[in-house]
């Protein structure tokens, strides 16, 4: 039977992310979220400096580092388990360097020709997430004949290509990547689909949160923060496909139905009533 994933809690400090861009863009109110969301139960903080909304550009790696570096010190400092959202080697490098991790790279390393390399020597895992090209034209690449099998096939040759640059095994994290080069129906069929990633034998990472393939279940106008529900729910979903870990905004409303999801099965180890469930009823 699966384990309670771990919850990533998504800390965007940017000023133009699709869902909360600009909430988090100046150090402190980027680390008090955080902190925040700590407490709420994150188990993890994953700190971006870039948005890959679709359609958009490339930030430069200084204006990247000069957005997070502050905030991830500041996280670390403070005993947060942290990962750096990234696809630059010299970002990756720098974050590790101040005691993150994970390098979350969305790209799964192919955006930097330097950042397997560069990872393979560094003391951190590394989520290579599945990616057809940057969000400036990835929805043009939303083409599939089997989605399921093609994410398969492109995560498989992505993993042997980072082996053999020398990351670990057992250091890669694979993510399906939805919404990436992924049309809703994509994106829905490989999240009931999950299981056939299995044979990759890595853990698993998946992040439904806020996501515009969940937006037809809401009302007509309905933004991304009123998505927190759906995706709580979409959350359980991988948690019954064995995720290693979920990739939300809204920790709370995942925390408590990952919480109640892992009630309902008697060997999920460690029940909530026992474990560190973090929510608590407001006053
Ligand atoms: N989605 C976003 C950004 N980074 N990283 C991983 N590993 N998986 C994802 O699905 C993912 C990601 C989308 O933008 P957001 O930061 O606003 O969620």
């Amino acid at each position: 039977m699966p384990e309670i994933p771990l919850i990533m809690g998504v800390l965007n400090v940017t000023p133009d992310s699709f869902s909360d861009g600009g909430d988090f863009a100046r150090t402190e109110s980027a680390v008090a979220h955080a902190a925040r969301m700590v407490a709420e139960g994150a188990d993890i903080i994953d700190v971006g400096g870039e948005t890959t909304k679709p359609g958009a550009g490339r930030v430069p790696v200084e204006e990247e580092q000069r957005r997070i570096m502050p905030v991830i010190r500041e996280l670390v400092g403070r005993g947060i388990r942290v990962s750096v959202d990234t696809m630059n080697a010299s970002t990756a490098a720098a974050a590790a360097e101040l005691g993150i991790e994970i390098v979350n790279d969305v790209s799964g390393g192919q955006a930097d020709p330097l950042m397997a390399r560069t990872v393979a020597d560094l003391d951190v895992d590394f989520v290579a997430m599945h990616w057809r090209g940057p969000s400036s034209g990835m929805d043009g690449q939303a083409r599939y004949d089997d989605v399921v099998g093609e994410v398969r096939g492109e995560l498989t040759q992505r993993l042997a290509e980072l082996i053999v640059t020398g990351i670990a095994p057992e250091r890669i994290i694979v993510d399906p990547g939805l919404g990436f080069a992924k049309r809703a129906e994509h994106t829905w069929d490989v999240l009931v689909h999950l299981r056939e990633l299995a044979p990759l034998g890595s853990r698993l990472l998946v992040g439904t949160s806020r996501k515009r393939f969940l937006s037809p279940l809401l009302e007509e106008g309905a933004g991304p923060k009123q998505r927190d529900r759906a995706t709580a729910v979409t959350s359980a979903l991988a948690a019954e496909a064995g995720a290693w870990a979920v990739r939300v905004h809204d920790v709370t409303s995942t925390r408590v139905m990952l919480d109640a999801w892992a009630s309902s099965g008697d060997d999920r180890a460690p029940l909530p009533h026992r474990a560190r469930s973090s929510y608590r009823e407001p006053r």
